[in-house]
């Protein structure tokens, strides 16, 4: 039966990956990386660290410790000026409609995301109060598509993986879901989300009968 609800956040709750990508964009320009928006899929459920490393791959270029940490701090400070303007009409499509029903069935409500800023976007955009767990960049050593961060979040609420079902937006995410043992369900294409368990375009495809019989399973 499935009674917990792990909701990545970037690409499933809001689009956060446009203002990421403006941060990294300015960044890259800076740094004289030819950097796309089809590049920026690349960078999708990875981590921080990582996504500069696949930045700097991309150019071929290597820069000192230093600069690499200056670099991470001057995009995160960018990021978050854009994260300062967020509000609820962010939200995306259906989502609001979904933690409702799961409030209203009494399943648990999870957040497990890579990202450090997890908490402000939450608050931003008024849905910090409907979790009941938040494991995000700060809390997990391994990055997707490692399970850690799933897991733990099963652990936070006391559920058993096998109850637990994760909506993901990113292949490694989905990955890391399948590998914590647990239903996993892809937002986006098919074609790409190949592995999950179901995959829909949106959380408007996502019918409240569809998460009821999840639970009663
Ligand atoms: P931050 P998710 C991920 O969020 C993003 O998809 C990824 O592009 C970003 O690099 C990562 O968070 C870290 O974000 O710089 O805010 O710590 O999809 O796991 O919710
Ligand atoms: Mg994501």
């Amino acid at each position: 039966m499935i009674n917990t609800y792990i909701f990545d956040l970037d690409g499933v709750i809001v689009d956060t990956a446009k203002y990421h990508y403006l941060a990294w964009k300015n960044l890259a320009d800076e740094l004289e990386i030819d950097f796309t928006k089809e590049h920026n899929e690349l960078l999708k459920g990875v981590s921080r660290i990582r996504s500069l490393e696949i930045i700097l791959d991309l150019g071929n270029k290597t820069i000192s410790d230093a600069d690499f940490d200056r670099f991470l701090h001057k995009k995160n400070e960018e990021y978050l000026s854009y994260i300062e303007k967020m509000n609820a009409s962010e939200i995306l499509p259906g989502v609001l409609n979904a933690l409702d029903f799961i409030k209203k069935i009494e399943g648990k409500i999870v957040l497990g995301s890579a990202s450090k800023n997890a908490k402000p976007i939450l608050e931003k955009v008024g849905l910090l109060d409907y979790f009941d767990a938040i494991v995000d960049g700060n809390d997990v050593s391994k990055a997707k598509p490692d399970p850690e961060v799933f897991l733990i979040g099963a652990e936070k609420v006391k559920s058993n993986p096998v109850n637990c079902v994760v909506f993901e937006d990113a292949v490694a995410g989905i990955q890391a879901a399948n590998s914590a043992g647990m239903l996993s369900i892809g937002i986006g294409e098919k074609e790409i989300l190949k592995e999950a368990d179901f995959v829909f375009s949106d959380f408007n495809q996502i019918s409240n009968e569809f998460l009821e019989k999840l639970e009663n399973n």
